[in-house]
């Protein structure tokens, strides 16, 4: 059986987990970082010897990463359906993911730790309009690419849909304006049909609020 490592509040996790419910693996998860602690333990960092969540262990197989993990389950149990072994179509799909890392989730992370985590008595309200700006145009370039296609490589779900699909939740549950980006709310909408996306992504993060200690 799958191992996942991660606290079920961190975002990273929520990607890994989102891909495993996807390809319909068991899967135990195992509750680390945050207030379980655990990722400076020589067990731990003999896993990751960067000391974060998440971690996959598929047997004798240890990933790190949260992309890698979903490449990697996509790769192994997702063929069809999360990988396409078309290299020529899985181009597109990577490379909405790398641009998920590069771009997206810059302003997405920091814009969620400013907002959320950090209490409101320390908001940096011109830092924060500058993030938001971001993200805008980040959300922006993806409406403009699902007015074309209802998932983000193409006519199908793939694992080009999951970290950035990841970001939505949050986004629309912040409390935050939002300005109108119909064919984003589209694929929102469709994501949130899906009984995995709801169980590893659709938590509440009341938990998170004000916390900046991890
Ligand atoms: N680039 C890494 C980032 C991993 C990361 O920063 N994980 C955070 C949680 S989202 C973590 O381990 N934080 C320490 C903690 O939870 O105690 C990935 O995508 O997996």
């Amino acid at each position: 059986m799958l191992k996942l490592w991660g606290r079920i509040s961190s975002c990273n996790v929520q990607k890994a987990l989102w891909a495993v419910g996807e390809v319909g693996q068991p899967c135990e998860r195992i509750d680390a970082g945050g207030a379980f602690g655990g990722l400076d333990s020589p067990d731990f960092l003999a896993m990751n010897p960067l000391g974060r969540v998440p971690v996959l262990v598929d047997g004798d197989t240890v990933v790190r990463e949260s992309n890698a993990i979903v490449r990697y389950l996509a790769a192994r149990y997702g063929q069809g359906s999360l990988w396409d072994a078309d290299a020529r179509r899985r181009a597109e799909a990577d490379a909405w993911m790398d641009w998920m890392l590069a771009s997206l989730y810059r302003d997405w992370i920091d814009f969620f730790w400013g907002f959320v985590r950090c209490p409101p008595q320390d908001h940096d309200h011109a830092r924060l309009a500058r993030l938001l700006a971001g993200l805008t145009a980040s959300y922006t370039r993806l409406d403009r690419q699902l007015a074309e296609r209802p998932y983000l490589a193409g006519d199908n779900f793939c694992m080009a849909d999951i970290p950035a699909g990841m970001t939505l939740y949050r986004y629309y549950e912040m409390g935050i304006e939002r300005p109108e980006l119909p064919h984003l709310a589209a694929w929102y909408r469709r994501l949130r049909e899906r009984p995995a996306y709801q169980q590893a992504v659709m938590i509440p993060f009341d938990d998170l609020k004000g916390r900046t200690d991890f």
